[in-house]
């Protein structure tokens, strides 16, 4: 009987040396992950470098797709509870509204990583840990850009009109905040006209027809919180026969590589870096999570500032 194991089991070590399969291996870690949508070049590679780091570190990745609905999220973590996998990472389309399929995930007993967005919940022990941008910054970033440049002309007011993200979704309402809180420091800056885009270049372009239709000539700058939608309105600009860049100074957010084509076309001068490229962090925290290891509640990105002066030089840099 004995010598039978002892006989089995030297089998079993000799053929996973053979075919170098390790003998008692790991349950492979299952991580169930609700995305927002796929609404912008941000997002797809935000995406795929989710994906991509999943399956490098040999994560088993249940992946859903929002479609911009926060109820599809609600449901798929509902699903992800159900099936009982380690841990459930999401990026939040909206910063409201998450208390009660939180507090279910926290009574299942599966931790929750935040990832790209910030929920507003009373109870912070809802989430083990958030890695995003400070979206706050990057508004205050834009906003410096401007101030600077209004340096040159100080005696000219400057109306603005701003393209705003999804309504109540943490890069909308931060980035909002940033910009507004330090062109307040130059009262000849002025937002006249400041209105949803829900991300996309198909409302970016929509809203900047409405806005000059209704502005016209009198629009100095387009603040918009990201690429795409300032994409879309670059077209609008275009189609109403002026020159984006040059009649329309046009600021965003992200730095994906649309807009530095925009940029080294003349149509876009400045851009804030987003990155998207969260995939191996969140991994590397969700091993520790899983593993009770102490992570800090809060990882900030490390993100620059690309004026079109160097976006021909960044462009080969650029990874998303
Ligand atoms: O800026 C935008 C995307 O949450 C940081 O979402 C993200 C934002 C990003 O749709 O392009």
């Amino acid at each position: 009987m004995t010598c039978n194991r002892r006989t089995v089991l030297a089998a079993a070590f000799l053929a996973a040396f053979t075919f170098n399969t390790p003998v008692f291996a790991a349950k492979p870690l299952v991580i169930g992950f609700s995305q927002v949508g796929a609404e912008s070049e941000w997002r797809t590679a935000n995406t795929v470098s989710i994906k991509d780091a999943a399956k490098k570190d040999g994560i088993t990745l249940k992946f859903a797709d929002a479609q911009q609905k926060q109820e599809n999220q609600v449901k798929a973590i509902r699903s992800f509870i159900a099936q009982r996998v380690d841990l459930i990472a999401f990026s939040p389309v909206v910063e409201s509204g998450w208390d009660t399929v939180l507090r279910e995930a926290k009574a299942a007993k599966i931790p929750v990583i935040l990832t790209d967005r910030a929920v507003n919940v009373s109870d912070p022990s809802l989430y083990a840990t958030f890695i995003g941008s400070d979206f706050v910054e990057e508004g205050r970033r834009a906003g410096r850009w401007l101030l600077e440049r209004a340096k040159k002309t100080p005696d000219t007011i400057i109306n603005i009109v701003e393209l705003q993200g999804t309504v109540g979704s943490a890069p909308a309402l931060d980035r909002k905040k940033g910009f507004e809180e330090v062109i307040a420091g130059n009262p000849k800056l002025k937002v006249i006209r400041s209105q949803t885009g829900d991300f996309t270049r198909a409302k970016g372009k929509e809203v900047m027809e409405a806005f000059l239709k209704a502005e016209g000539k009198k629009i100095n700058v387009l603040y918009a919180h990201n690429d795409d939608m300032a994409i879309g309105a670059i077209q609008a600009i275009e189609e109403a026969g002026l020159k984006p860049g040059k009649d329309i100074v046009v600021i965003s957010i992200d730095g994906v590589k649309g807009a530095f084509e925009a940029m080294i076309a003349g149509k876009l001068n400045v851009t804030v870096e987003c990155s998207p490229l969260l995939g191996p962090q969140l991994m590397q925290l969700a091993r520790d999570v899983v593993a009770n290891k102490p992570v800090p509640k809060r990882v900030v990105t490390q993100e620059g500032v690309f004026p079109a002066e160097v976006a021909a030089k960044e462009f080969p840099n650029r990874k998303y």
